[in-house]
């Protein structure tokens, strides 16, 4: 495949993904998230990567949502298509066993906030605004922001953010629980490396069931939910890394986790 519209590293660890289209403000078209699909499918397979990052190039934007210009012409068979990648996107960084931190440079609108929540952690610059614009446009959010949205803020607030349109900035949005954190612009990439490490220490297997734990959570009942929690308890208390880490407690050392 060749990448035009996105960047890709890897460095001890953490794979980052970068949207590279800054002069449309990172905006994602059909090629974009076939990008951002084949990235993750790499940061899946690779076992040395343990955190994924992803983020938008330039300090304006995450990314500013579908692109208009490609959505202008699109049918109904091309909007299907439309939705059909961008559901596809979001429910593989859902279902990714391993972190996926959303680092918020700048503007998170329409499919990129969408985007942005499918990530497990949000962190995001002062100068991020977030919002789901579509309807200014005679759309309402497609990949799942009227389903997501409210899981984080609320229905009250999600109505008012996706009937008016109206971006919050992201002190609003920390403060409605729809972001981890924000940092100065000049933080971002620390905060966010700084993060991903301390992930890296963990068990990953405690950070797979955990993260499809609490996705699951909104879709079954307590008791169910609960049912599956002491499953996942069980499982965990049979792993190798659940003697080191009691083990490590013990003798007052750090623990080294393996994944097994
Ligand atoms: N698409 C394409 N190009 C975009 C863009 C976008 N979403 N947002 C910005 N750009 C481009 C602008 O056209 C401009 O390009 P040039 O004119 O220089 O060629 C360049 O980025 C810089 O933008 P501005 O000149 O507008 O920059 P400003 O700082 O003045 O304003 C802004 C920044 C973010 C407030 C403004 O650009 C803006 O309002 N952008 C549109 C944001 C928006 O409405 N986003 C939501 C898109 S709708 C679906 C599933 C999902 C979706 C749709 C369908 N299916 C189920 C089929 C999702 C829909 C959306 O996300």
């Amino acid at each position: 495949m060749e990448y035009k519209n996105t960047l890709y590293e890897k460095s001890e660890g953490i794979a980052t993904i970068t949207i590279n289209r800054p002069k449309a403000l990172n905006a994602l078209n059909e090629e974009t998230v076939l990008e951002l699909l084949a990235r993750l499918k790499d940061a899946k397979k690779d076992e040395n990567v343990k955190v994924v990052v992803i983020t938008g190039a330039g300090d304006k934007a995450f990314s500013a949502g579908a692109d208009l210009k490609m959505m202008k012409g699109a049918g109904a068979v091309k909007g299907m298509h439309l939705s059909q990648v961008g559901q596809k996107l979001t429910t593989e960084i859902e279902k990714l066993e391993k972190p996926v931190i959303a680092a918020i440079n700048g503007y998170a609108l329409g499919g990129g906030l969408e985007l942005s929540m499918a990530c497990d952690l949000r962190i995001a610059s002062e100068n991020a605004k977030l919002g789901q614009p579509e309807i200014n446009v005679g759309l309402i959010p497609g990949w799942g922001g009227t389903q997501r949205l409210p899981r984080f803020v609320g229905k009250a607030i999600a109505k008012e953010m996706i009937f008016t349109g109206k971006m919050i900035d992201a002190k609003t949005a920390e403060r409605l629980g729809l972001l981890n954190k924000v940092v100065p612009a000049n933080e971002l990439n620390s905060t966010v490396t700084e993060l991903a490490n301390e992930l890296m220490n963990k068990p990953p297997i405690g950070l797979e069931l955990a993260k499809q734990l609490i996705h699951n959570s909104t879709e079954t009942d307590l008791r169910v939910g609960l049912t599956h929690e002491a499953e996942a308890f069980g499982i965990l208390a049979s792993t190798e890394d659940f003697k080191e880490g009691v083990t490590a407690f013990l003798e007052k050392r750090k623990p080294e986790y393996k994944g097994k």
